[in-house]
């Protein structure tokens, strides 16, 4: 989103780094030739002389504390004024929706142009895409490994790879097979890339009383949903966010398959059978000490289920189990009280949704983590096929510098 110009500073542009909402600071970056002078001149410093026309020693690196002014002189905030470079400033200011708001909507008033908000937005000036794609994504990491993985790209590391590819190719002899499988392992990594910037959701279903809750609340390492013995304790779908191996999913409780038929229960089984449908994959958990309930029968397509055949700290129910195994599904036996077979489930999970277990160094290699990314080295893969250098050229360009 751009704001329409005004007359005035044409080469300045501003944009809110931090998100949104209530914080001890809003941060915003003014950048453009000549934007730590337009800064200097709208800061009043704490220590007295006024703004406009007093130089208060700006340089690179030097954080200066005062009160920012509008155009018309009106103080708008006090501010930390920190200068990165001669064309860079980021202003400090109150957190909260407003105090920022003010600055921008003064700075646009004067002819300074607003970006796109967020990290990325601050680094368009002059940055590569995937360093701007990476510095998107971020902010929203949700695990360390997706944090590492994403700093490693901002940091150059799928431009490198991107290069290496490029460059057999570019001088004789031009070695085709040697850049596919190249391009191939570049592709293969935006199973786990995309999956770190884009949790999958996975509907945790099964009979009443199976230890669903409990199971949701041993990965998530907290007692999140309530757990009791009475069958019929979950009713809504509880989203909760976890950790598979540093990879983020978003794990769905629902309210267990139960023969009640109060308009109470409907509620829950539609709310059930929903999460489910619009799931990535399902788990479906049932107590392996138990039968299973008359009639039932697994929800969802079986190429993306698998069972938790949960309990197996009790004893086996063996005409239960057999039954479970008939689906065709993986089963992993758990037990959510003592934490048996949660390292198993979890990697299970990972293989359902397609996504590799990640590795000792999956964080320092090159990584596809967008669509669009994918999609370039697709068209490269494609050109390679083809035997087309300069389409494969192209692709690989447009990965690194964009259409
Ligand atoms: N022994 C044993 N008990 C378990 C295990 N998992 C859950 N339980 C117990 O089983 C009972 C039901 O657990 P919940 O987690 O509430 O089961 P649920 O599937 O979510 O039940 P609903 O929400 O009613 O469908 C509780 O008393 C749990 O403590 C397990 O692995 N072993
Ligand atoms: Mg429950």
């Amino acid at each position: 989103m751009r704001t329409t110009r005004a007359s005035g500073k044409p080469g300045l542009a501003a944009c809110l780094l931090t998100p949104p909402g209530e914080g001890g600071i809003s941060v915003i970056a003014l950048w453009g030739e000549g934007a730590a002078g337009f800064a200097e001149a709208r800061l009043k410093p704490a220590g007295g002389r006024t703004a406009a026309g007093h130089t208060v020693g700006v340089r690179p690196g030097r954080l200066v504390y005062g009160f920012f002014c509008g155009e018309s002189g009106e103080i708008l905030d006090e501010v930390i004024l920190g200068f990165a470079a001669r064309d860079r400033v980021e202003i400090n200011c109150h957190g909260g929706a407003l105090p920022a708001r003010r600055i921008l909507e003064d700075l646009s008033s004067s002819g300074v142009s607003i970006e796109k908000g967020g990290a990325g937005g601050a680094f368009g000036h002059g940055a590569r895409i995937i360093e701007r794609e990476a510095f998107e994504a971020l902010p929203a990491a949700q695990t360390s490994l997706a944090a590492r993985v994403l700093a490693a790209q901002a940091g150059g590391a799928l431009e490198h790879a991107a290069d290496g590819i490029g460059a057999v190719l570019s001088h004789p002899p031009v070695d085709f097979q040697k850049a596919s499988r190249a391009l191939g392992a570049l592709s293969a990594t935006a199973a786990l890339g995309i999956a770190l910037t884009r949790p999958a959701a996975v509907a945790v279903a099964g009979p009443a009383n199976a230890g669903k809750s409990t199971l949701v609340n041993a990965l998530a390492g907290y007692g999140r949903n309530i757990v009791t013995d009475v069958p019929g304790t979950t009713r809504d779908a509880v989203r909760v966010p976890v950790a598979l191996f540093g990879v983020p999913v978003v794990l769905i409780d629902t309210a267990g398959a139960a023969a009640s038929r109060t308009p109470l229960a409907a509620e829950a089984a539609l709310r059930a059978s929903n999460a489910v449908a619009g799931a990535h994959a399902v788990l479906i958990v049932v107590d392996s000490s138990a039968a299973l309930p008359d009639g039932y029968a697994p929800p969802g397509d079986r190429q993306r289920t698998l069972v938790a055949a949960n309990k197996a700290d009790l004893a086996p129910n063996a005409a239960g189990l057999a039954a479970v195994h008939e689906w065709g599904v993986g089963v992993v036996e758990t037990s959510a009280v003592t934490g048996a077979g949660l390292e198993d489930l979890s990697e299970a999970m990972l293989g359902v949704l397609g996504v590799p277990l990640p590795g000792k160094d999956s964080a320092a290699g090159a990584v596809i983590f967008t669509d669009r990314q994918l999609e370039c080295v697709r068209k490269a893969l494609q050109a390679v096929e083809r035997g087309d250098v300069k389409g494969v050229l192209e692709a690989l360009k447009s990965l690194s510098s964009g259409p």
